[in-house]
């Protein structure tokens, strides 16, 4: 048994079970079974009917007074926790049939093998350390029931940047791995990892070409390998051609011609090939105001559109920049009806408080969805929050996050604030009053953050590489950069048909909403559109009032909600995170408030109207 009821590590919102996971589980149905006998008990225990062709789905349904859950392998282990969950929350049960929107849901880690997490914020890898894995069993378990419960299943489990020796890990690693993915079989989570493309070069080619013979049977060997070691391995995630990095563009490849080299080694195995658009390689010159990075994502991939085998997922970050605040959607997920696409999202908190500053997702990925259309993409995956804090995400509110990932992948029509109380519900007990206080504020969180960080679409004002803290120029004149020019009269980019034309990326009517100041959202307005201070709002203020008056806003807001959220009777350990972490949160929002206050008001020369104090 592993016991994990006075282990070291917390529940999250797995609170209603708390019977230890025998080590014996060896399938999905029978993960089913237990835990729901452990939760109903043996006179209660709900039937388990396993129908193979119904794959993930499941359905509950009363027989004879019973309850009975039906449906496939890995769907009666979802219908299992959808039942405990519907008991545990006082919820409704689902009716009819359920099945996953997306069948792919993917947790991407970036694990590294010496134990430390790339934008990591919540402790060190839970299976990493110093060059191998190293775990403890009964953890990645316990891990392996909060993937299921979400929803997810397929976990990668190294960083996309592969540093040496995580190569090794499809090599003479392979029996390790075998091993940990025997402990995640259970749950049905699969397994995936992020491949090197350059590797061929590191075992004794000479090149690492798409189009080489023995660069193509070099891959097919991995495959066969890695398969016949992990009969479910799910797949391989690549970034290529990015930070200079390798990929198929150094060998005068096409991205379409990297990726389907790959894609061909591993579909006899039925392999999925995740291909990241994230390819950071657009330098800019400050001095240059026609490049825009923003632009560069679309530029390289909207011409390989149909290009693409069937087993490769393309998979795209949901804005064109990299994991802000507030981006519009990326114009790629617009834009490639002839490839599957993934939209890309980001749980490990880089640029959204770093799992210090409450930042609640479902608001956003909720904005993304409607934009985008749920249909227009085949899989949702996420960047973890995950590390080896005994609360698994540092600070315990952004489990939110990675439960309500999962719940989005299965269904992107998911409500916010539903899931965020379900959330809550299974995680704490609070009464209906406390509840809808912490409720309330998770769902404003987002919005707080972008109003004393970056607001009007700004972003990337933040200290360069750790990414917390304001520094408005910080990146201003650098080659990664992206800017936002401020100077004595104006603030933001023109990506107008005068400008820079990345609104000409959009559909005929994003694009003109985008470009017409009557109709470009207030949140997105300096992303668009290049304006002098004493530009004015649809609500009557000056462009320069706004950007005071969110900032002070901002602060006073996240003052509020540590008052009311303090006096919420968590249990001893959460409270002690949350306390802890909410006072960093005001120093850090104060400061976003006084620096972006006074850098504004030392170009512009303009007074708060409000007469409050910004800072010479
Ligand atoms: O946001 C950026 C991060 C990098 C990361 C990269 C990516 C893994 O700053 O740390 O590298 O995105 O998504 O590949």
């Amino acid at each position: 048994m592993f016991d994990i009821q006075d282990h070291r590590f917390g529940k999250t919102w797995l609170k209603a079970l708390s019977a230890p996971l025998p080590e014996t589980l060896a399938s999905p149905s029978e993960t089913a079974r237990f835990e729901l006998g452990a939760y109903f008990g043996p006179s209660e225990t709900p039937s388990v009917q396993v129908i193979p062709e119904m794959g993930d789905s499941y359905r509950i349904e009363r027989k004879d007074g019973l309850l009975c859950v039906s449906g496939g392998e890995t769907g009666v282990l979802y219908g299992a926790y959808a039942l405990l969950f519907a008991s545990a929350a006082g919820s409704k049960l689902p009716e009819q049939t359920q099945t996953p929107y997306y069948p792919l849901r993917v947790l991407s880690c970036w694990d590294n093998m010496d134990g430390s997490v790339e934008r990591g914020y919540s402790g060190r890898s839970i299976w990493f350390e110093g060059g191998h894995l190293c775990y403890e069993p009964g953890r990645i378990c316990q891990l392996g029931r909060m993937l299921a419960s979400a929803g997810i299943n397929v976990l990668c489990l190294n960083n996309v940047n592969v540093h040496y020796p995580a190569q090794e890990l499809m090599l003479g690693m392979l029996p390790e791995l075998a091993a940990f993915a025997g402990l995640l079989r259970p749950f049905g989570v699969r397994l995936m990892l992020s491949a090197d493309f350059s590797m061929p070069l590191r075992y004794g080619l000479d090149t690492a070409d798409t189009l080489d013979e023995g660069v193509q049977r070099w891959w097919r060997d991995r495959a066969e390998s890695v398969w016949k070691a992990i009969p479910d391995f799910a797949g391989f995630m690549v970034k290529a051609d990015s930070e200079h990095r390798p990929g198929p563009n150094a060998y005068g490849r096409t991205h379409a011609e990297g990726a389907n080299m790959l894609a061909r080694a591993i579909a006899p195995f039925g392999g999925t090939l995740i291909w990241r658009a994230f390819v950071y390689d657009c330098m800019q010159d400050w001095r240059d105001t026609k490049t825009d990075r923003a632009k560069a994502a679309y530029e390289l991939y909207k011409p390989l559109d149909g290009c693409f085998d069937e087993n490769v997922v393309l998979q795209v970050k949901h804005g064109p920049f990299d994991f802000q605040v507030r981006e519009p959607v990326s114009p790629l997920l617009l834009s490639m009806p002839g490839t599957r696409l993934a939209l890309e999202v980001q749980l490990a908190q880089e640029y959204t408080g770093q799992q210090t500053d409450i930042y609640a997702m479902p608001p956003m990925w909720r904005e993304v969805f409607d934009t985008v259309g749920k249909d227009r993409v085949k899989a949702f995956t996420a960047v973890s929050n995950l590390g080896r804090d005994a609360n698994w995400t540092g600070h315990p509110f952004a489990a939110l996050n990675l439960f309500a990932f999962g719940r989005f992948a299965w269904d992107p029509d998911t409500d916010p604030e539903q899931v965020t109380r379900l959330w809550a519900r299974l995680t704490y007990s609070l009464e209906t009053a406390q509840e809808d206080t912490l409720v309330k504020w998770l769902m404003r969180s987002r919005r707080i953050y972008e109003k004393y960080t970056s607001n009007l679409g700004l972003g990337w004002m933040v200290t360069p590489n750790s990414h917390y803290g304001p520094n408005p120029w910080g990146y201003e004149f650098q080659a990664w950069g992206t800017y936002n020019r401020a100077d004595r009269e104006k603030v933001g980019i023109d990506r107008t048909f005068s400008g820079t034309d990345y609104v000409g990326q959009y559909p005929e009517k994003m694009k003109n909403e985008y470009a017409d100041l009557e109709t470009c959202p207030d949140d997105l307005l300096l992303f668009f559109h290049r304006l002098g201070y004493g530009y004015g709002m649809r609500d009557g203020r000056s462009l320069i009032q706004r950007i005071y008056d969110d900032h002070f806003d901002g602060y006073r807001e996240a003052e509020e909600m540590a008052e009311e959220l303090l006096t919420l009777p968590l249990p001893p350990e959460d409270m002690a995170e949350v306390r802890d972490r909410m006072l960093r949160q005001l120093a850090n929002a104060r400061e976003w408030r006084d620096v972006t206050n006074t850098f504004f008001r030392r170009l512009s020369g303009a007074e708060d109207a409000q007469g409050r104090k910004i800072f010479a």
